[in-house]
This record gives C-alpha cells, sequence and structure tokens, in this order.
C-alpha cells in the first residue's frame, strides 16, 4: 500500500498547550511521525509515497472548509506577528472567544483585532499555531487527497501519514490539535471522484466532532466514531448517542460513547456495532481517522487497548471488503505509536 508522507510535518511544532490554567508540553509532537517512520524501516508494511505538486488541492479544501477560514488559517502567522512583533518567538493560542449567540455576544461584526479573530476560529485554547502550522497542515491535506487519489485509481488502501491531525477541524474552526480536517478531505475527494456512498469509521480516543459537522445534514456520507463519552472525555460538546444526523443527514451519523477505562472486549464489541452500521449503508469506500490514543499506555486518555489489539481491529476492517483511506489521528504515548500503527498497517493485510 502507499502511504503518503507528510514531509513538512516537523514544520509544526507547537510548544506549550493550555491545560487547566496551566501552560503544559504539547503532546502532539513531531516525534510521533518520526517513531512510525522508524517502525516502518524495521517492518515495510507499505510504500513511502509523496503527494504530487499539481493535486487539486485548493478546490478539494474548499469542498469541506468555509473560503474566509482557510484565508485566516494563510494569513493567521503574518497578522499574529503584525500585532506584537514579540509574537514572533510565541505561537498563537486564543484567550477570548465569542460565545454563541444565546450568551448574548454579537458574531456578526467582524473584529479587526488578531486575538479575536483567533477566538473565532479557535475553539480551544490547547491548539498552538505557530509560523509553520500552515504549511504542515496544508501539506497533510495534500497527503490526504493524494491518498484518496490512489484509491480512486484502484487502490485498495492508502494512508496520509501526516500530522497535524485532522479530526476536531470543522468546517470553519481549528482545535484538538487540528486545523485541517484531512480524514474529511479524504472522504470528500472519494465522492467527488464518482463514489456515491462514503463511510467514515473514526477509531481515536476523541470523538470526531469535525468530521460529524462537515457531513451531518447529509446522506451521502455516513459518520461513525467510537471514542470517550463526551461528559466526561474531550472534546465534550459534541458526541452524543442522540446525534444521529439532520435533514437529509438524520440516520446517517453513529456516535458510540464508552466510558473511560473500557478495555479491549467492550471496545472490540462496540466495533462490531459500527462496522454493521457501516455495512448496513452500503458503502463504495471507507475513510478510517486512525488515532491511536486508544492504548492503555496514552498519557491524555482513557481506553486500554493493547499493541497487539490493533492488529485485530485492523484485520476486522480488512474483512469490510472496501476501499480503505486511513487518516493519520491522535496517539500521544510517543514511544509505542509507531508500533501501534504499523501493527494496524500489517493487519490489514489479514
Ligand atoms: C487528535 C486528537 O487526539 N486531539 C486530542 C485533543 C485533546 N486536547 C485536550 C487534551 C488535554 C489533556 N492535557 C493533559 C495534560 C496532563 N499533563
Ligand atoms: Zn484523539
Amino acid at each position: 500500500m502507499k502511504i503518503f508522507h507528510n514531509t513538512h510535518h516537523a514544520e509544526h511544532a507547537g510548544r506549550q498547550e493550555m491545560f487547566r490554567g496551566r501552560l503544559v508540553d504539547c503532546h502532539e509532537v513531531p516525534m510521533r511521525l518520526q517513531h512510525v517512520l522508524d517502525e516502518l524501516s524495521k517492518r515495510p508494511v507499505g510504500t513511502l509515497v509523496q503527494p504530487a505538486a499539481d493535486l487539486p488541492l485548493d478546490a478539494a479544501l474548499r469542498r469541506v472548509h468555509s473560503a474566509d477560514y482557510l484565508d485566516f488559517l494563510a494569513h493567521a502567522w503574518r497578522d499574529w506577528v503584525a500585532l506584537d512583533p514579540a509574537n514572533a518567538a510565541v505561537d498563537a493560542l486564543p484567550s477570548v472567544w465569542p460565545l454563541a449567540a444565546r450568551h448574548g455576544f454579537r458574531t456578526d461584526v467582524p473584529p479587526l483585532n488578531f486575538a479575536a479573530r483567533l477566538g473565532q476560529y479557535a475553539f480551544d485554547s490547547g491548539t498552538p499555531l505557530t509560523a509553520g502550522s500552515w504549511a504542515a497542515a496544508r501539506e497533510g491535506a495534500a497527503c490526504a487527497l493524494a491518498a484518496s487519489h490512489a484509491v480512486l485509481g484502484g487502490d485498495h488502501f492508502a494512508m496520509a501519514l501526516t500530522r497535524p491531525p485532522g479530526h476536531h477541524a470543522g468546517p470553519n474552526y481549528m482545535g484538538g490539535y487540528c486545523f485541517i480536517n484531512n480524514a474529511a478531505v479524504a472522504a470528500q475527494a472519494l465522492h467527488d471522484g464518482g463514489l456515491q456512498r462514503v463511510a467514515v469509521l473514526d477509531v481515536d480516543y476523541h470523538h470526531g466532532n469535525g468530521t460529524q459537522t462537515i457531513f451531518y445534514e447529509r446522506s451521502d456520507v455516513f459518520t461513525a466514531s467510537i471514542h470517550g463519552d463526551p461528559r466526561t472525555e474531550y472534546p465534550f460538546f459534541l458526541g452524543h448517542a442522540d446525534e444521529r444526523g439532520a435533514g437529509a443527514g438524520e440516520g446517517f451519523n453513529l456516535n458510540l460513547p464508552l466510558p473511560r477505562g473500557t478495555g479491549f472486549e467492550v471496545w472490540w464489541a462496540t466495533l462490531q456495532t459500527a462496522m454493521q452500521a457501516v455495512s448496513d449503508f452500503a458503502p463504495q469506500a471507507l475513510v478510517v481517522p486512525l488515532g491511536l490514543d486508544t492504548f492503555e499506555g496514552d498519557p491524555i486518555s482513557g481506553f486500554k487497548l493493547r499493541s497487539a489489539d490493533y492488529l485485530q481491529v485492523s484485520r476486522a476492517i480488512a474483512q469490510l471488503g472496501l476501499p480503505t483511506v486511513l487518516t493519520f489521528e491522535g496517539g500521544y504515548a510517543v514511544a509505542e505509536v509507531g508500533v501501534n500503527t504499523v501493527n494496524v498497517l500489517e493487519g490489514l493485510r489479514g
């Protein structure tokens, strides 16, 4: 299988994220992807390739993100430094937000101040935006787009090995370490390539709120997610079981939240439920936002999957028999994320 590798990923290197009143070292670090590359050099289960330079990337981005949000991202670093030249040495984090209209704040007058604009487009203060974030996120989306093109061209599996991750990024917002929703770019590209029904099966520990929102009112992209119960787990404000889709999309979103502490037996049974729903939808292709933060050793998550479990998980996913694009999402047990990721890729082979 082709593994589209984001050679620009390390240009996104946040220093600290806000957590409960403290700035703590970032969990989403360049070494995560390096560990996957190191493990792939020992177990070459795929071929590392780079996306072609002439992909219609901007058009693909506009299919899932608003033009104003993409424009914000493209110029965010310039505008952050313009706010104060000293900012060049500091990552951009939001600190003020226009809460929803029900709180009485106005959202109809676009602010000029960059700190306010950052608050408009970011839903948490855990996602540092750095000088190289846009370049890295953009190239990562190119990997996702290229992976979909490979599958449209007849490859059975393809992976976008990229960071920053993507599944928390919504139509017009960043957050959860994510800027561009790579899984949504991939799913939309599969659809635009002629596949009328595409399924997304998100196995990251955290609910894929961005992907859910992007496709929430659509019946042509079915979204399913197994994740920590948002009543206690990030991203808290989306991911409940009663979110089933809306309008034409009603019945085309499935959330399977599980309590913190869930082990493999229950997670596995829940995967069967999710895969049955995917099968019932009868998709022509599958996108798997692949988070490895379900691992028992993950420092910020609460499920208890073990390294060997990932072989079994991907063997089951492969048995769906669907052309599949995988996007690299979370997984913060940095030393183990390479083994766990390559176990998934090895299991796909049966
Ligand atoms: C893609 C993905 O997995 N994003 C997850 C984003 C989670 N962000 C909030 C996590 C806060 C955990 N901080 C724990 C610090 C303990 N020292
Ligand atoms: Zn996650």
